[in-house]
């Protein structure tokens, strides 16, 4: 799968992709030899990468992929799997793809799965989590942690449980079938299917979509989702939102004001909504 667009490197990694095109920044595990599994040191890049995604407000939405065509990503690297986790060259055991599932899970703005190939394993999962998936018609899903000794029982289950419901997840886990691109669209598991020649423009197609709408909407309606399933740390992000819309407000800034200028705050002008 090649690219036709003129992405522009944010920062050079060992063993991902960090690039930008218009507001789009993409985020592309470089490891095909290894259908793109992860190892500690991937997913530390792929979180600072996340991060930066975050901080740089020229970015309004993520595409997360793999490099190759081959495989969006096929999980923990398992050659490097020690006793308490897979271990990097510090040697400490490491399970860090959990932070950045929640990193995913709470960057107020889209995460688009641009998946080609395999998706299978703690790889599956980062799908699952992303807001969106584009598929291509060589892509595979699957979970194979019964198979392997591992098991994800966090958003890898619940909420997968909540994007293709509980018996078809249960399944999915029991029986660690693999399943194609038409099977994953049946389930809602992904929201569009393309050939692998065109998946990169569509992905682009939806981003620029994106885009074009209010990022403040985008950011709201993502906490607003995340906050039915995420319990109080749902809460607290959708609340940190209203913060954020409240503070922009001249309401709360006559408060801030009245306190450097050492007054009583006048709140009588503001309307008490219905
Ligand atoms: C994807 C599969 C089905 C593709 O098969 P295919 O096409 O026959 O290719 P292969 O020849 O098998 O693969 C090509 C080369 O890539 C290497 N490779 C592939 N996947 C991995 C991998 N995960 N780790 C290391 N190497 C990998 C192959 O070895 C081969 O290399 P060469 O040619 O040198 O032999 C097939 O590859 C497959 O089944 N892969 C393994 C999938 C898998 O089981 N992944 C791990 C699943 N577990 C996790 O991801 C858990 C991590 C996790 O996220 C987690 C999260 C929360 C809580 C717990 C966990 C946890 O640790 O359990």
């Amino acid at each position: 799968m090649t690219s036709n667009l003129p992405w522009k490197t944010i920062k050079e990694y060992k063993d991902i992709l960090f690039q930008q095109y218009k507001g789009i920044a993409k985020i592309s595990i470089n490891r095909p030899h290894k259908h793109n599994a992860f190892t500690p040191l991937t997913v530390q890049e792929m979180s600072e990468a996340m991060e930066l995604a975050r901080q740089d407000t020229s970015v309004g939405v993520i595409i997360l992929t793999g490099e190759g065509g081959k495989a969006f990503c096929s999980g923990g690297d398992q050659s490097v799997r020690g006793d308490g986790g897979y271990v990097g060259d510090d040697f400490v055991p490491r399970l860090n793809v959990l932070d950045l599932q929640r990193q995913i899970r709470t960057i107020p703005k889209p995460v688009v799965a641009m998946v080609a190939g395999w998706a299978i394993g703690g790889g599956h999962v980062l799908h699952v989590i992303c807001d969106l998936s584009i598929a291509a018609e060589n892509a595979r899903f699957g979970q194979t942690g019964p198979n392997v000794g591992s098991f994800d029982g966090g958003f890898g289950a619940s909420y997968l449980a909540r994007v293709v419901g509980q018996k078809k997840a249960r399944e999915i886990w029991l029986l660690c079938d693999q399943y194609d691109a038409q099977d994953a669209l049946q389930m809602g598991l992904v929201n569009k299917v393309v050939p692998l020649e065109e998946l990169e423009a569509t992905t682009v197609a939806w981003c620029e979509k994106i885009l074009e709408k209010s990022p403040l909407a985008l950011r709201m309606l993502k906490s607003a989702f995340n906050a039915e399933l995420d319990g109080q740390a749902g809460i607290q992000e959708l609340a940190g939102n209203a913060t954020l819309l409240y503070y922009l407000s001249d309401e709360a800034k006559e408060g801030k004001n009245a306190f450097l200028e050492k007054r009583k705050p006048d709140f009588s002008k503001f309307p008490k909504f219905p």
